[in-house]
């Protein structure tokens, strides 16, 4: 009975089937693989198989647990997120054979046969079979979403390629207009590229929005009404098709999170290059907005339908309230109570706060649009009038913050050489 056990395992282990599952979640252990590739004799090496056994077993990896999907987790890395989704993309239309059980319920499904098809990563298409019906359908993206950051196993995390901005082409946020009020709704485009610095191949990427909670309306239960995402028509990632991407949001408002995958419907030639803006994220702006609202990108990666992976630049942008941020509302005043002028300027600044509004300023800040601090100049005395300089700025656009005993104040204003 035990010596079966072993035999059983043996030929597991000596099996194309899982040496090719192994080196999957394995890939760095050359001499395990040259192990397997060798002929054994089962009594000599009864201890060695044991060993390796245990070694699986400490990795959280015994052989019978590795033939199992976990529905949704299309990468097999131990959690559910976008990068399955692009896992999911390349797979879709597939066919191979189905489970012995049809499921997508979160909990070990066992596989009793391997697909033929793998991924360039030689995984098993038999993972993106989420519901394992032996057909890779939008059925299994639901499964996807319904199983949405669930975990299993020891995860091991995604590998993301994120680039530096200037060498690398850029995922772009860009707030139509970084000035904004209480309760409105504004639109950020979403760029992939920029003119001169173009992707190339594009099949699909994956990348997490992080926002800052306080100032972006929650959204009542599960939906995203309050931060969703809408496709700019015929964009260049829909090639020379018309509506061939495809996306995914999901949106954590307690965790200030966005995580988005957007991916073509067909993983087949030709696939698109270029630049420029794919879509817009619309958010709702809370009642009350404190301060700058920035929101940033992260955890990005972008495929070929190869699953090659290219080098991308996160970026940032950031709406700041336009009239006045008080403490309390009764102060509030008409906005050109604060003159700022010459605007554009060179040199110097001045910032005037009209005489009616008793207002002194204590505090300027000067910051880019994207929200990075430039400069400041702190008044030795609260005053209704300051001159600031700005000639160690670039030139550009920037916000500039003018705390004042009576609120603050923001004005967009603009330097030129
Ligand atoms: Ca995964
Ligand atoms: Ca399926």
């Amino acid at each position: 009975m035990y010596k079966n056990d072993i035999k059983k395992q043996m030929d597991m282990f000596a099996s194309e089937k899982y040496k090719k599952m192994y080196l999957m979640r394995h890939a760095g252990w050359p001499i395990f693989v040259s192990a397997l590739q060798t002929k054994w004799s089962l009594k000599r090496e009864i201890t060695k198989i044991l060993g390796i056994a245990t070694l699986g077993f400490l990795l959280g990896l015994t052989p019978l647990q590795a033939q199992e999907v976990w529905p949704g987790d299309v990468n097999n890395n131990g959690i559910v997120n976008n990068i399955d989704i692009l896992y999911w993309a390349l797979a879709k239309d597939s066919v191979g054979p189905a489970r012995p059980v049809i499921s997508g319920d979160w909990s070990a499904q066992p596989i009793s046969e391997f697909w033929s098809q793998d991924f360039p990563d030689g995984l098993n298409f038999a993972f993106a079979d989420c519901d394992g019906d032996g057909a890779i359908t939008d059925d299994d993206l639901t499964i996807i979403k319904n199983n949405y950051h669930q975990v299993h196993g020891i995860v091991s995390p995604d590998e993301y390629f994120l680039g530096n901005a200037g060498e690398d082409p850029v995922l772009l946020l860009n707030a139509t207009d970084p000035l904004t009020e209480p309760g409105a709704e504004e639109e950020v485009t979403l760029s992939l590229g920029v003119e001169g610095d173009s992707i190339y191949n594009f099949f699909g990427i994956a990348f997490t929005v992080h926002f800052d909670t306080d100032n972006i309306k929650d959204s009542p239960g599960s939906s995203n009404q309050n931060f969703s995402f809408e496709f700019t028509p015929d964009s260049w990632i829909d090639g020379q098709g018309t509506q061939m991407a495809k996306e995914y949001l999901y949106v954590d408002d307690d965790n200030g999170i966005a995580e988005m995958a957007i991916y073509r419907k067909s993983a087949g030639d030709p696939i698109p290059s270029g630049a420029g803006a794919v879509g817009k994220f619309t958010i709702v702006m809370e009642d009350i907005i404190v301060g700058l609202v920035q929101l940033g990108t992260d955890s990005i990666r972008l495929i070929d339908n190869q699953l090659e992976s290219t080098k991308i630049a996160p970026s940032n942008t950031s709406l700041a309230e336009d009239s006045l941020l008080l403490d309390s509302r009764e102060y509030e005043v008409g906005s050109d109570e604060v003159m700022v002028y010459p605007n554009p300027a060179t040199d110097w600044l001045t910032i005037e706060l009209r005489p009616a509004t008793g207002a002194k300023a204590r505090n300027v800040e000067m910051y880019t649009l994207s929200g990075q601090l430039m400069g400041s100049w702190k008044a030795s005395r609260p005053a209704a009038k300051a001159k600031i300089k700005l000639s160690a700025l670039p030139q550009g656009l920037y916000l500039l913050k003018i705390e004042t005993d009576k609120g603050i104040f923001m004005r967009k204003v603009a330097r030129v050489p």
